[in-house]
């Protein structure tokens, strides 16, 4: 004989069920490690709650008014001309009117306040790194220190990092989920976006925008790292061998998958210049990056 399972058991046992789906999750963006990421949680939260003082009530309603309406309650108001009551009305203009006029005044603050274009204020030294997302791993360029990295990238905890986002290939998505602020790097076109980490970590770096087979490796480490550590992090990078100069970014650039972690010890100056520019050629077989000094003319700074 098969055990019977009480059906208030299985019901509580089903109301478990969608945490299962959970189980792949790390909470990044409501677990922050620096201030644009603590803002936009924020941000995430209020609207959230905003949302929920409609929602749990309607659901509560839902419920309640099946509960006192249900066929066999002969004590419930059977009211079949009702149609119409101010108070209701009322009650269901203004709370969203409400709560529409806050979630606007959120959404007009914040994208102000955290335009990614807008430079941090603060009293540290920003450090400027030049992102290009290429099929399919990352390049960074720090152009005050003639390194490049591929696949890993190294900030000073406590100083602002500017940088300048583009891509040689298909839009991908520039996110380090800890960080806050995803924006797109796209061919031909220059993004920004200013993070700053509090403190030091290694988080997790992906492209939030799927751009093709190798897609699903296409992560990197974001190492944030006090300010000795990020410069001996530069004094290794400036010892790696290899160059990155033209011949060496056309290898880099062929498509290549779950590339490892590798550093370049000196970079062609305006290199990121030149792949921005090849970019707006709309003819994808005809670009070519081509030396510093061709490249004088900025992309268009785009902002999705
Ligand atoms: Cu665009």
């Amino acid at each position: 004989m098969a055990a019977k399972i009480h059906p208030r058991r299985a019901l509580r046992l089903a109301a478990l069920a969608p945490l299962t789906l959970l189980a792949g999750c790390d909470w990044a963006l409501v677990a922050p490690q620096g201030m644009i990421g603590m803002e936009n949680r924020s941000t995430i939260l209020w609207a959230t709650l905003l949302m929920l003082i409609v929602v749990v009530p309607v659901i509560g309603m839902t419920l309640g008014f099946a509960w006192r309406y249900r066929a066999n309650n002969l004590a419930a108001d059977y009211a079949p001309e009702w149609s119409h009551s101010n108070a209701i009305e009322v009650v269901i203009w203004t709370i969203p009117a409400l709560i529409v006029a806050a979630l606007a005044w959120i959404a007009y603050d914040t994208t102000h306040r955290l335009d990614p274009f807008r430079p941090i204020a603060s009293a540290a030294k920003p450090v400027e790194v030049q992102v290009v997302s290429l099929d399919w791993k990352w390049l960074f360029i720090y152009p005050e220190y003639g390194v490049a990295s591929v696949n890993e990238l190294a900030m000073p905890v406590g100083r602002p990092v500017n940088f300048s986002i583009t891509s040689a290939s298909v839009m991908n998505s520039f996110f380090i989920p800890r960080l806050g602020s995803q924006i797109y790097s796209m061919a031909g076109m220059q993004t920004k976006l200013h993070l700053l980490a509090d403190k030091p970590g290694t988080y997790e770096g992906i492209s939030a925008n799927f751009s093709g087979d190798g897609f699903a490796d296409m992560r990197f480490a974001a190492k944030a790292m006090d300010q000795k550590g990020f410069d001996a992090w530069i004094a290794a990078a400036r010892k790696a061998p290899g160059a990155l100069d033209l011949a060496s970014y056309h290898a880099l650039e062929k498509p290549s998958e779950n590339l490892p972690v590798r550093q370049y010890g000196s970079v062609s100056p305006n290199l990121f210049n030149g792949i921005l520019m090849a970019g707006m050629n709309p003819v994808r077989e005809q670009r070519t990056v081509v030396p510093n000094d061709a490249a004088h003319t900025p992309g268009h700074a785009h902002q999705d």
